[in-house]
């Protein structure tokens, strides 16, 4: 689960999944522990990076883009879980190259444009290399889903080695937020008798979202005007995916 404003990596966390036999790195804790904090590390490399921008955005624009961010670790069990989807072995060693999501960070928006334009500016910083862009605003998912994906890499510098990190960053306004937890709760309740349904009435909301998150740009740029406007737009970021 995403938090907002939280220390992700704890020892008093991992101590407790130790005790627990059924944890599925337990042969191998030590390297584990290592590599979680490594991405604890590259979490907080790049939220400090976004907390920058929208440090100096609020200064040059007298408005911050970003309303709050959430990040998260993957959970042990999910790591496992997503590696034996892929077919790749339940090994410590197997996570790096094959997820790139074990370190998560969601960056949450007022207004489309401002997605674009965090994006933007976090893919330009020189040590920030682009690995994967999904952008599911411009092309949405089936059932609706409307978010920006992208995996960063970024090189996080411990005491006697640097190690280059993945991370992914998902950006997308408040409403698409509401919109995804609602929907992240139906994939996991299996108990409904009317799952089809409640699809379809989902869908139906991302729609209107999607318009409103629209006329609520247009209004945005009516009191702020062009002057104030960031650089970059949505075509000129599309443009390079
Ligand atoms: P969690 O706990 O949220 O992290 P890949 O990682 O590339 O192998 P995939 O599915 O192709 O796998 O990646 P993609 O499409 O970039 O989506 C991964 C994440 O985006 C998901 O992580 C969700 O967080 C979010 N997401 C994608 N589609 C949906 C959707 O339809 N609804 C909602 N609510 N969230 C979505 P996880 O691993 O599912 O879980």
């Amino acid at each position: 689960m995403y938090e907002t404003n939280t220390t992700h990596f704890d020892k008093k966390f991992i101590d407790e999944l130790s005790a627990d036999t059924g944890h599925p790195f337990i042969n191998d804790i030590t390297s584990f522990e290592e590599l979680m904090m490594m991405y604890s590390c590259a979490i907080k490399e790049v939220q400090t990076k976004l907390e920058v921008l929208n440090m100096d955005f609020g200064v040059r624009y007298r408005r911050n883009p970003i309303e709050f961010i959430k990040t998260r670790l993957k959970r042990p069990d999910s790591i496992a879980k997503k590696l034996k989807q892929k077919g790749c072995p339940i090994t410590v060693s197997a996570i790096g190259p094959n997820l790139n999501d074990v370190a998560g960070i969601r960056v949450i928006c007022s207004f489309i444009d401002d997605i674009y334009a965090v994006a933007e500016q976090l893919i330009g910083q020189d040590d920030i290399t682009l690995i994967e862009a999904k952008d599911y605003i411009s092309h949405p998912k089936e059932n609706g889903y409307r978010s920006l994906h992208l995996i960063v890499q970024v090189p996080v510098f411990f005491a006697d080695y640097t190690r280059d990190m993945n991370v992914e960053v998902q950006i997308r306004t408040i409403a698409m937020d509401f919109w995804a937890s609602l929907d992240h709760k139906l994939k996991y309740k299996h108990s409904l008798s009317n799952p089809e349904e409640i699809s379809k009435e989902l869908k139906e909301c991302a729609e209107s979202i999607a318009v409103n998150d629209e006329r609520m740009q247009l209004i945005k740029n009516k009191i702020y005007g062009e002057s104030i406007q960031p650089k970059k737009k949505r075509e000129d970021f599309e443009g390079k995916l």
